[in-house]
Parts: structure tokens; sequence; C-alpha cells
């Protein structure tokens, strides 16, 4: 039987079986699967799993094997900044939920996200909550910051989940596909959900709470039915994905707007630091490249260690 991978417990695994049914799953003995990477988790949400039953009675399965993943999104664990651990698989896009006010999300923190979906070709909106909150001059700093992202392709869009507005066309964006959605805690991510799934996925919040044997507690992501059609996946307790697999020379491959002017540079190996004629540069004087995203670039650069990356 086929299985997708709904939520994780540390060594049980929610998932649903393709008639729609809920089940525990667990792996036997060790698991290793994927040669590729070295993470401190097997299986991720998002996994398509190959599953045997175990106990019908119990409502439990046996994870036999994994298909390929089409992608997935790696984080650093947080106990080990060495360790990587895959957040989750199969995604058709990523959304991050940001905020102008209460709390403001910084440029920073959206950037950086940004350079780990670009790293593991993930298609990312900006979607701004709280929209209710904005006064004019708000909207002022809210139109700037869209122009900047928007400008190198990436989609920004503002709603409000408390107010409802903005939201019947991110229904339509999230339509038949599965997408993860982040952000900082307090910027309304569980309110959106809320919004989107008034009725919740409660059967996997049942069987969440099965006290079988011993379960962790610490889930990093969860999936949800959306009422029509396609998943989103949230992200609870992820405070920041952690810059993964990504060298320092590599880095401006992972902006946009550098990537593209970098090819203009006198030198092909250009930091776009202090090099003569180095294009990337000019174009921040000039202000083609946004100074804040230069900015993020060069604090990005600056923790990378390349004896890790
Ligand atoms: N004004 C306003 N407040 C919101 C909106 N969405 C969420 N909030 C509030 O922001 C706070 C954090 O929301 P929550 O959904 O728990 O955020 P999470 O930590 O990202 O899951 C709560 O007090 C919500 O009521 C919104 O669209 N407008
Ligand atoms: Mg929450
Ligand atoms: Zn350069």
């Amino acid at each position: 039987m086929k299985a997708i991978i709904y939520k994780s417990t540390g060594s049980w695994y929610f998932c649903k079986t393709e008639d729609g049914r809920v089940w525990n799953a667990r792996t036997k003995g060790k698991f290793k699967i994927d040669k590729e990477i070295t993470s401190t988790n097997p299986i991720a949400v998002g996994d398509h799993v190959e599953v045997v039953l175990e106990d019908e009675l119990e409502n439990s399965l046996m994870i036999v094997g994994i298909d390929a993943r089409k992608n997935y999104l790696v984080r650093t664990s947080p106990h080990n900044k060495h360790q990587k651990h895959i957040v989750a698989s199969n995604l058709d896009q990523s959304i991050i939920i940001a905020t102008i006010k209460d709390p403001r999300t910084s440029m920073g923190f959206i950037d950086r996200y940004l350079v780990s979906c670009e790293v593991y070709h993930i298609p990312t909106m900006i979607v701004f909550n709280k929209a209710d909150l904005l006064d004019e001059e708000d909207m002022l700093y809210f139109e700037q910051v869209k122009a900047i992202y928007t400008d190198i392709g990436y989609p920004v869009y503002l709603i409000s989940a408390e107010a409802n507005q903005g939201i019947d066309q991110l229904k339509e964006l999230l339509k038949e596909k599965t997408t993860l959605i982040t952000g900082h805690s307090g910027v309304g991510k569980s309110t959106l959900i809320n919004t989107l799934i008034p009725v919740k996925d409660i059967r996997v919040s049942e069987v969440s709470d099965w006290s079988g044997k011993g379960m962790h507690t610490t889930t990093f992501a969860e999936m949800h039915d959306l009422p029509e059609g396609g998943q989103i996946i949230d992200t609870p307790g992820i405070r920041e994905l952690g810059i993964v697999n990504v060298k320092r020379a590599e880095l401006g491959g992972y902006f946009p707007e550098i990537r593209r002017k970098a090819q203009e540079c006198k030198y092909n190996n250009c930091l776009h630091f202090n090099e003569p004629q180095c294009a990337v540069l000019q174009a921040v004087r000039d202000g083609a490249i946004s100074e804040e995203r230069y900015v993020s670039y060069a604090k990005i650069y600056e923790t990378i260690d390349d004896k890790h990356y």
C-alpha cells in the first residue's frame, strides 16, 4: 500500500493511505534511505511511502519503503548546526508569512528564508498578514517592500486572516497544491490556517493524542488537507531554517537579482564586495539592486562557514 506522511513525532508517524484512512506508522529497525543527505530524520512530512499492515486493530502500519522525493527543504538541527533535518518534502511551493506591524518582520529574515527556498528550488511567495492594522504610512512602507520583491520575481500579497481580507485569492493560490507555510511566531499562521480550514483535519489530531507507546511531543511540521483540495504544511516551533548546503562563493547565485547582474562583473568569481568593475555594486549604487537585499547578502555571507557549509 502507498501512504503519505502527515506528521512525525520522532519514532511514530501519522500517515494517510490512498483511501483517506489515517494510520499510525513506524519504521522497522534502522531505516536508511537517502545516501545523499545525512539528516536526523529518515522520513519527513510529505514523503510518499510504501507501507504494510502491522496491526489492524491498533491502526498501525509498518513503513517498508520510500519513493524518491521531488524536492525537500532542509534546516539545521536546533541542537547541532552541523546536523540537518528535513522539514518537509514533495512541495509545490512555500509561503512565508510576514507582517509590517505587530511585529514587523525584518527583510533579513525574509531574505534568509528565500535563499533556502532558492537552494532547494521551491517557488515561494511572501504573504503579509494583518493588513487591517496598517495606516497610510505603513501602507507606503508595504508598497516599497512589495516593489523590491516583485521586481526580482517573488509574488507579494497582503491579507488579513482575522478580517478575512485577501483570503479568497490565497485559497486559489493554494488549491490542489502542497504548500509549506512558515514565518515568525505571532504573525498569524495559526489564525490563517484556522481561516483556511474551518473544520480542521481533526482525524489527524485525534490520532496524535493516541496514547499507545511512549511518544515524543516535539513536532516539526504537520500537514493538513485543504477543503478545496491540496495540503498545507504548518511549521510550528520552527524559528528559522538556517542556511545549509551553501558555500560563500555560491551565495550570490541564490539572490536572483545578484545572479543576473553578476554576469556583467569583470571577474567571473566576483564576490561583489570590493572587486573592480563589479556590476552588482554598481547596480546597488544606481538603485537597480535594493540596498537592503545587498545588506542581506553581505550578512548571510558572513555567517557561512565554508568548512561546514
Ligand atoms: N490585527 C490582526 N491580528 C491578527 C491577524 N491574524 C492574527 N492576528 C493576531 O496575531 C496574534 C498571533 O496569531 P497566531 O495565529 O497565534 O500567530 P502564529 O504564532 O504565527 O501562529 C494573535 O493575537 C492573533 O489574534 C490579523 O489578520 N489582524
Ligand atoms: Mg501558531
Ligand atoms: Zn561583482
